[in-house]
């Protein structure tokens, strides 16, 4: 390693990404250490190593979400035969829950921690920032601060949920980052905020039996297929959880007995007001990046977001690289993160030349029927290419499994986006219906691989599955047909 400095990669974060390419780094025989600190939440919570999706986000977001899927088994399960008891005394315990999620994430905090030091790669619990553009400075909890010189730095701090401008927003609110750790039961929420974060913890707690309202500024789901986005809203509504539209929050007061006075404006410039439990916002995240001085070094961050823009995850200061939810214009995801650190570790310590590919990278969101998608939307698809050249399918379908205990399936629905000339070439694939993520994963690397219409029509399905849905398709929106299933 270079002797002028103490690391060949020095990482800023601990999370995804950051984890990544450090691990990926010293298997490719680099010294690398890695700087993490969990600035308390507004509300106090705090957590251990390996960021936001192992302690606030994909993890126990997904263990909420399954605890939400067990209850609506546990009362489907009388359809079929199980011997519960009246579903009405059916309640779920949040303390035992949070409990469950926490020891789950302390153990991969634990893991991680030991993979670590058996990697040799050494951890810091200090907050970075720069010196200058070979040297951070990492403050300690106890104040103390110590010097790190490298000659690669990698940002991958990630961002923290926004909190509006409004009184009581940060005294009374809580956001994803308290949620899943919440002592209390969470009551009767308010989430303000219609992205996926709302709407899946919208979802999950209206499943776990708290009154959920989503409080929507303008659409739900803004970037995704907005048809598809609109089915998700309307089976949650159909589910319990309340919708208020075109509304904007004014001010929290929190009342004598503890409840919280909610104010918001809807579009005629209405005051409205309804007290709650719990008021959750998620209206958006914010990157860490200018507590890293960026100045100091020239580092560029886009100025509406604060985002980083880089070319191969290099930022504009030559060693200073930069990936995961700070990059501007690229999917805030966990695998995301993963591949990009992974591959920029391999460029810069293994002779790779490899770069990441941001385009038709699949999700999901896991609203109760949960949505998974990959590649463009309806309206991107015509957007670019024009009407006259996309072709939509579309399909409504009824899952077996949903039969017996006649459940509702006027929401499932699939929807594959083409060319309608040449190749035909799938553009994107959208599923709303149970395991969705399970389902799109496999069609995202067939789309990689090009995927053509003909070629997914050519596909012998898997019976009985709802991915089969995606083999039988053949209604287009433009032939006007009924998309429901025949039989
Ligand atoms: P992070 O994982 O956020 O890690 C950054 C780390 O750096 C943090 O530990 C932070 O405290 C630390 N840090 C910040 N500043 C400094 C500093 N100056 N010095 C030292 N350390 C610092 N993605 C999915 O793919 N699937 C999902 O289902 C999913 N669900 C989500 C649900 C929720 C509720 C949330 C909030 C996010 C979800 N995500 C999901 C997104 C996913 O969590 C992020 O895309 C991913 O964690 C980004 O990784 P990262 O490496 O960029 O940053
Ligand atoms: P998103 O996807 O950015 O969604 C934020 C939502 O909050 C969205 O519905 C916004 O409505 C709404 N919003 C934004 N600001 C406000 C204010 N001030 N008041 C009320 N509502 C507001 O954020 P998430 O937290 O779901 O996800 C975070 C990121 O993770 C996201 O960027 C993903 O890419 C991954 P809008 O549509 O702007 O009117």
């Amino acid at each position: 390693s270079d002797q002028k400095f103490m690391y060949d990669l020095l990482v800023i974060g601990g999370g995804s990404g950051g984890l990544a390419a450090a691990k990926e780094a010293v298997n490719l025989g680099a010294k690398v250490a890695v700087l993490d600190f969990v600035t308390p939440s507004p509300r106090g919570t705090t957590w251990g190593l390996g960021g936001t999706c192992v302690n606030v986000g994909c993890i126990p977001k997904k263990l909420m979400h399954q605890a939400a899927l067990l209850g609506e088994a546990i009362h489907e399960s009388a359809a079929y035969g199980w011997q519960v008891p009246d579903p009405k005394t059916i309640k779920n315990d949040w303390q035992a829950l949070t409990t469950a999620v926490q020891n789950h994430i302390k153990s991969v905090n634990w893991v991680t921690r030991v993979e670590l030091r058996t990697k040799k790669i050494e951890y810091f619990n200090a907050l970075g920032y720069f010196k200058d553009q070979h040297t951070i400075c990492g403050k300690m909890k106890n104040g103390e601060e110590k010097l790190f010189t490298a000659k690669n730095i990698l940002i991958a701090v990630g961002g923290r949920p926004r909190y509006p401008d409004i009184p009581g927003a940060l005294e009374y609110g809580i956001s994803s980052d308290d949620i899943f750790s919440l002592e209390k039961a969470p009551g009767k929420t308010l989430v303000i905020g219609a992205g996926y974060i709302g709407l899946e913890c919208a979802g999950f707690l209206n499943s776990l039996g708290y009154d959920a309202t989503v409080m929507v500024r303008s659409i739900v789901l803004r970037g995704f297929d907005q048809q598809m986005a609109n089915t998700i809203a309307q089976e949650m509504e159909r589910r319990g959880v309340h919708f208020i539209y075109q509304a904007k929050p004014s001010k929290i007061e929190k009342q004598t007995d503890g409840r919280l006075l909610v104010n918001w404006v809807d579009k005629e410039r209405q005051t409205h007001q309804d007290i709650f439990d719990t008021v959750l916002f998620a209206i958006g995240r914010k990157p860490l990046t200018e507590e890293l001085k960026p100045e100091i070094i020239g580092l560029q961050l886009i100025p509406e977001t604060a985002k980083i823009d880089v070319i191969d995850e290099q930022t504009n200061v030559p060693n200073v690289y930069a990936v995961g939810d700070v990059l501007h214009k690229k999917p805030e995801l966990t695998p995301v993160a993963i591949h990009a650190g992974r591959l920029l570790a391999r460029r810069l310590f293994g002779n790779s030349t490899e770069q990441m590919d941001y385009i038709n990278v699949a999700t999901t969101v896991f609203s109760p029927l949960e949505y998974g998608c990959v590649g463009l939307s309806e309206e991107a698809a015509i957007a670019i290419h024009g009407e006259e050249k996309i072709e939509i399918y579309h399909a409504y379908y009824k899952p077996t499994e949903f039969f017996i205990p006649q459940k509702d399936v006027s929401n499932c629905y699939i929807k594959v986006v083409a060319f309608r000339n040449g190749d035909q070439r799938v553009l994107g694939m959208h599923f709303i219906g149970p395991n969705a993520g399970e389902v799109i994963q496999g069609f995202a690397a067939a789309i990689k691989c090009n995927l053509t219409f003909p070629k997914l029509k050519d596909t012998v399905g898997i019976h009985p599955t709802v991915a089969e849905e995606f083999t039988r398709i053949s209604v287009t929106k433009r032939s006007g047909l009924d998309p429901k299933p025949q039989s």
